[in-house]
C-alpha cells in the first residue's frame, strides 16, 4: 500500500449522473444539487481529500447533467458546471439517453443483474446505443484527462468505458466500481454472446475493479473464466495487456455526518414533533426508491401476516413507508406503484380503525432532515430487498441510533448483510419470516438492541465512506506499481535494438524457441495449432543463415515435430527433452528412459478423462498428457488440482514427475526437462548470442539453464526467471522478423 501523498493526484470521477441536475427554464440552465448514495458518498470522500495536508488535491466530475441541453446553451452550461461544481457535462441527445439509460441500462442490465431475468429485454439497438454513449463519455474524457490523473469510473452504465479509455490513453490509472450486484454466471450468460464478451472485456480494461462483496467478485471472476477463458490468481487476472486486480470494497457511509446532524436544531424539532405524534405506537420504518428489486410488496405482505398473527399489536404499531419516485413512465415501475398502493389500501382497510392507520404511506422524496428524524424515531428499520448491491439505508439507520437502541431487520440478499450480521437477517421471499422477524424485533430487550448495535456501529464507524474510497485508491496505486514492475521487464524498442545489434555482431548464434503459445496461439485441440506460413518462412530464413543454429524445444511428440518442421534446417527437441534431433541427424534419446510406469498410471488418467467431459489423454513415447482446454473451465481447474494431487501420491516411489502446464497435466520421466536439453546445445556450440523464448512454466527450466548474458524472454505478462517479457506470439514473430532482417554474418 502507498502512503497518502500519492493520493494527491487529481481525481477524475466518472458516473452516469453529475452531482447536480440541470433543467432548462425560460431558456436558461438552472442547477439543482442532487443526492443519492453514490453522490453523497463520493462527495464526502472529496471533502475529506480537501482536508488532507497541502497541496490540496484537485478533482473533476464527469457525467450527464440530467437533461438534454441544446447546442447553443452548452457553452454557458459547461463554464458554469466547471466553476461551481468542478464538473464536465457529457452531452447526450434525448434518443441516445432513451435507448441507453431507459433501454440498455435499466431494461436490460438492471433487471438481469438483480435476478429479474424475465424483465430483461435484449434489443440490439439498445446495445448499439450503450456502446455509442460509452464512446461519447470516452471522447469527453480524452479532452479532460492528464497523464497523472486517477480516473474512477462508476457503475453499470459505463462498463465499456475502461477499455475504450485505456486503448486511447494507456498511461492512465483507471479504477472501476460496480454499485449493483454482479450476478452469477447463470444469469450473466443470458446476455447475447457479443454483449457479454464486450462487457467483460470493457471492464478488464481497468487496472482495478471493485465490487461491494466477495460474492460479486467471485461471480465476476467466474464469468471471466467461463466466457473469456482467463484464470485468476488471488484476484489478479492476466490479460494480454497486463494484470487487472479484482477486489471487494464494501461501500460505507459518512458515519460522522449522520450521527452529528442529529444535534442540529431543525432536526431536533422535527424529531420531537414526530415523537409527539407517534407517542403511543412502535414505529417500523421502510425507505426505498420505487424499484422491484427493493422487495416493497413482500414487505407489505410480511407486515400483513404480522398483523394477522399478532392482534395484540393492533393500534400499537405503525409501518411508516417512504417510497421515493424513480424511473417514472417505465411500465414495471408504474405497475408496481399501483400494486403497492392497492396493498396499502387493503391492509389499512382490513385492520385500520378511526384512531389507527397501520401503514402510513408517502410516495415522495423527503428532505434530508426529515429522513434523519425518521431514522431517529423509528424502533425498527425494515429493509427487505430481493437483491441489492449494498443498501445504504440499513447503514444510515444504524448511524443515527444515538442511544444505541433500535432493531434492524435486513434481507440476506443485500450486500450490507455481509457486514451487518448482528441484524435480524431474513429471506425476503418468505413473508412469514418477515412477520416473525417483526415480532422478534418488537420484543428485543433494549440491552440486547444496544449490544448488537454497538458492534455494527463500531464497524460502520471504522469502515466509513472515506476509508472505502481511500482503500480503493490505495489498491489502484498498488496494482499500478505492480504493473510498472512487470512493464519494466517488457522488451522496449531500446532493448530490441540492443538485442538485434548483439545478434548482428555475433559470429555464432543459438536460438532456442518453444513452439505452442510462443510462435502460435493455443487452439482448442493440439493438432489444430499447426505452423502458419509466416512461422515456417521465418524459421526457414533464420535457420538457413549459416551463423545460426535454430532449435525448436517443445513438449510435442517427435512425429508431429517431424511432420511440421522436418523439412527445415532446424534442430528439434520433443517431449520436453526426451528426444533430440540435431539438424541433419536422426532422433535420439537424451538419456535412457523407462516406460514401465505407463500401465500403472493410465487407469488413473482414464478415470479423470471420463470424469471430465471434453478432456482427453495424449500418449507420447515417454509421457502422458491429460488435456482439458475444451472442458468446462471451472470443473477442469478443480479436477486438474485433484489429478495432480492423486498423481503425486501415486507416483511417490516411481521415477516420474508430474508437470502441470497450460490447460494440461503431463506425466513424464523425472530429470527430463527443457533446461537439460538446452544445456546439450549450449555445450556443443561456441555461440556469442543466445536467445531463449517460451511461454509456459516448463520453459522456466530453459531460462534457468541459459547463461545470464542470454536474451531470455517469457511470453505473457507474468513473473519469470527470464530477463524480459513479450505480450504474445505476434510480438515474438515481429522480433524474429527483425532478426531475420538483421541477416549476416
Ligand atoms: C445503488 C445500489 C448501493 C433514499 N430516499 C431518500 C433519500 N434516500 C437516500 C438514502 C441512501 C440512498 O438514497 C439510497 O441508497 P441505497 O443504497 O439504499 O440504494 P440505491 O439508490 O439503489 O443505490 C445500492 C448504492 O448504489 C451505493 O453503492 O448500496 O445497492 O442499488 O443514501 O439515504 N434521501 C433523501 N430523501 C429520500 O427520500 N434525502
Amino acid at each position: 500500500m502507498k502512503p497518502n501523498a500519492e493520493i494527491h493526484r487529481r481525481l477524475v470521477v466518472v458516473s452516469n449522473r453529475l452531482p447536480f441536475t440541470v433543467s432548462i427554464e425560460d431558456g436558461r440552465a438552472v442547477f439543482r444539487e442532487s443526492a443519492g448514495g453514490l453522490v453523497t458518498g463520493l462527495s464526502a470522500y472529496i471533502e475529506s481529500r480537501k482536508r488532507a495536508p497541502a497541496p490540496s488535491p484537485e478533482h473533476v466530475w464527469v457525467g450527464w447533467p440530467g437533461s438534454t441541453v441544446e447546442a447553443p446553451l452548452r457553452g454557458e452550461l459547461k463554464r458554469e458546471a466547471q466553476a461551481r461544481f468542478q464538473s464536465h457535462p457529457v452531452f447526450l441527445s434525448e434518443e441516445e439517453m432513451d435507448q441507453f439509460y431507459l433501454g440498455f441500462c435499466n431494461a436490460t442490465l438492471w433487471p438481469l443483474f438483480h435476478y429479474f431475468p424475465s424483465y430483461a429485454v435484449y434489443q440490439p439497438k439498445f446495445w448499439e446505443q450503450y456502446q455509442r454513449v460509452n464512446e461519447v463519455f470516452c471522447e469527453t474524457l480524452l479532452d479532460i484527462v492528464r497523464q497523472d490523473d486517477l480516473v474512477w469510473i462508476h457503475d453499470y452504465h459505463l462498463m465499456l468505458l475502461p477499455r475504450l479509455l485505456k486503448t486511447r490513453a494507456p498511461y492512465l490509472s483507471v479504477g472501476f466500481f460496480l454499485h449493483i450486484p454482479f450476478p452469477s454466471f447463470e444469469l450473466f450468460r443470458l446476455l447475447p454472446g457479443k454483449w457479454r464478451r464486450g462487457i467483460l472485456e470493457g471492464l478488464l480494461g481497468a487496472d482495478l475493479l471493485g465490487f461491494h462483496t466477495h460474492e460479486y467478485v467471485q461471480h465476476f471472476l467466474q464469468s471471466v473464466l467461463r466466457i473469456l477463458g482467463y484464470e485468476h490468481h488471488m484476484g489478479k487476472v492476466s490479460t494480454s495487456e497486463g494484470i487487472v486486480k479484482v477486489e471487494s470494497f464494501p461501500m460505507g457511509i459518512d458515519f460522522d455526518k449522520w450521527s452529528a446532524v442529529l444535534n442540529e436544531p431543525d432536526i431536533r424539532r422535527e424529531e420531537s414533533d414526530l415523537k409527539n405524534t407517534l407517542a403511543e405506537v412502535k414505529v417500523i420504518l421502510s425507505v426505498d426508491r420505487l424499484d422491484y428489486s427493493k422487495g416493497i410488496l413482500n414487505r407489505l405482505e410480511g407486515f400483513e401476516i404480522f398483523l394477522e398473527t399478532n392482534p395484540q399489536y393492533h393500534g400499537r404499531v405503525v409501518l411508516l413507508m417512504v417510497v421515493v419516485p424513480s424511473r417514472i413512465g417505465v411500465y414495471q415501475y408504474d405497475l408496481m406503484k399501483r400494486q403497492i398502493e392497492e396493498l396499502v389500501g387493503k391492509i389499512n382497510g382490513r385492520f385500520g380503525r378511526i384512531d389507527w392507520t397501520p401503514v402510513v404511506y408517502q410516495y415522495r422524496h423527503v428532505p434530508f432532515q426529515s429522513l434523519v428524524a425518521l431514522y431517529s424515531v423509528s424502533d425498527v428499520c425494515l429493509v427487505t430487498p430481493l437483491r441489492d448491491g449494498m443498501n445504504l439505508v440499513a447503514k444510515e439507520y444504524m448511524a443515527t441510533r444515538r442511544d444505541g437502541t433500535g432493531v434492524l431487520i435486513l434481507s440476506e440478499m443485500a450486500g450490507a448483510a455481509k457486514e451487518l450480521a448482528e441484524a435480524i437477517i431474513i429471506n425476503p421471499n418468505n413473508r412469514e419470516e418477515i412477520a416473525e422477524a417483526l415480532q422478534e424485533a418488537l420484543a428485543t430487550p433494549v440491552e440486547e438492541q444496544r449490544r448488537r448495535n454497538q458492534i455494527m456501529q463500531r464497524r460502520l464507524l471504522r469502515y466509513d465512506v472515506t476509508r472505502w474510497a481511500d482503500d480503493f485508491m490505495r489498491a489502484l496505486l498498488a496494482i499500478k506499481d505492480e504493473q510498472k514492475r512487470l512493464q519494466t521487464r517488457l522488451v522496449t524498442p531500446e532493448t530490441r535494438d540492443e538485442l538485434v545489434g548483439s545478434y548482428a555482431s555475433a559470429r555464432r548464434r543459438l536460438l532456442l524457441l518453444d513452439y505452442d503459445g510462443t510462435l502460435v496461439s493455443y487452439a482448442a485441440e493440439p493438432q489444430m495449432a499447426g505452423p502458419t506460413d509466416l512461422v515456417l518462412s521465418l524459421l526457414g530464413e533464420l535457420a538457413s543463415n549459416a551463423a545460426n543454429q535454430v532449435v525448436l524445444i517443445s513438449g510435442r511428440d517427435r512425429n508431429t515435430l517431424e511432420t511440421w518442421f522436418g523439412g527445415l534446417p532446424v534442430s528439434l527437441v520433443a517431449e520436453h527433452g526426451v528426444w533430440i534431433r540435431v539438424q541433419n541427424e536422426d532422433w535420439r534419446m537424451t538419456k535412457p528412459l523407462s516406460n514401465d510406469w505407463k500401465p500403472q498410471i493410465l487407469p488413473l488418467l482414464e478415470m479423470y478423462a471420463d470424469r471430465l467431459p471434453g478432456s482427453f489423454i495424449e500418449e507420447k513415447d515417454f509421457s502422458y498428457v491429460w488435456h482439458y482446454r475444451k472442458a468446462d473451465p471451472e470443473l477442469a481447474s478443480l479436477r486438474a488440482k485433484e489429478l495432480v494431487d492423486d498423481l503425486v501420491h501415486f507416483t511417490a516411489n516411481i521415477e516420474i514427475q508430474v508437470v502441470p502446464g497450460n490447460k494440461i497435466v503431463e506425466v513424464e520421466n523425472a530429470g527430463v526437462n527443457k533446461g537439460a536439453a538446452a544445456l546439450y546445445f549450449l555445450s556443443h556450440s561456441d555461440c556469442q548470442f543466445v536467445l531463449a523464448v517460451g511461454d509456459d512454466s516448463t520453459d522456466e527450466e530453459l531460462f534457468k539453464a541459459v547463461p545470464e548474458t542470454a536474451y531470455s524472454i517469457r511470453v505473457g505478462i507474468t513473473p519469470s526467471y527470464a530477463r524480459f517479457n513479450l505480450p504474445g506470439p505476434r510480438n515474438v514473430l515481429a522480433l524474429l522478423s527483425d532478426l531475420a532482417k538483421a541477416g549476416a554474418p
